[in-house]
């Protein structure tokens, strides 16, 4: 059986998430930047309502499903609005995929990153390189071999495989 269910001081709350979900991973991030903390589950994007409702932000249309892959929700071009990474696999391909937050609940996908499409893998963000931008480390499975992959960040949206040496 899936479930997909809040935790508040050790009580589950089945109501507050309207999905079973199983093989997607959750982040929490202020996406809209009014203090509470929204959700991604999978590829669904919930917004936090004052009472601590979740209202399903249907109109952000990401690739879906997001089976055996991250959710994680980053500012990677500095403008104050979390951005989201995705990866993993829909029921077309593997992906990765970067959706800029255009504000007003508004993501558009970055075209041309040098991403490979991973599933069975995890992603982590830092400023590894200290430039002031988020990089990525990130592992997965392209079906063909395995990879651990650091990405610099290059403010811009942009990103470069990091070569040590
Ligand atoms: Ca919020
Ligand atoms: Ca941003
Ligand atoms: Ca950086």
């Amino acid at each position: 059986m899936a479930l997909s269910q809040i935790w508040t001081d050790g009580i589950a709350d089945n109501d507050r998430i309207p999905f079973d979900l199983d093989g997607q991973s959750v982040d929490l991030g202020d996406y809209d930047n009014d203090g509470d903390l929204d959700l991604i589950i999978g590829s669904k994007v919930f917004r936090t309502n004052a009472d601590l409702t979740f209202t399903w932000m249907e109109a952000i249309t990401l690739i879906e499903p997001n089976y055996l892959g991250k959710s994680k929700w980053g500012d990677f071009d500095n403008d104050g609005l979390l951005d989201l990474y995705l990866m993993g696999e829909s029921s077309e391909e593997k992906f990765a995929k970067i959706y800029r937050n255009q504000g007003n609940s508004v993501f558009s996908e970055i075209k041309d990153l040098p991403f490979k499409g991973l599933s069975y893998g995890s992603v982590d963000l830092g400023d590894y390189d200290k430039d002031g931008d988020l990089d990525l480390i990130i592992t997965g499975w392209t079906s063909k071999a395995f990879h651990t992959l650091i990405f610099s960040g290059t403010m811009a949206i942009g990103f470069l495989l990091f070569q040590p040496g």
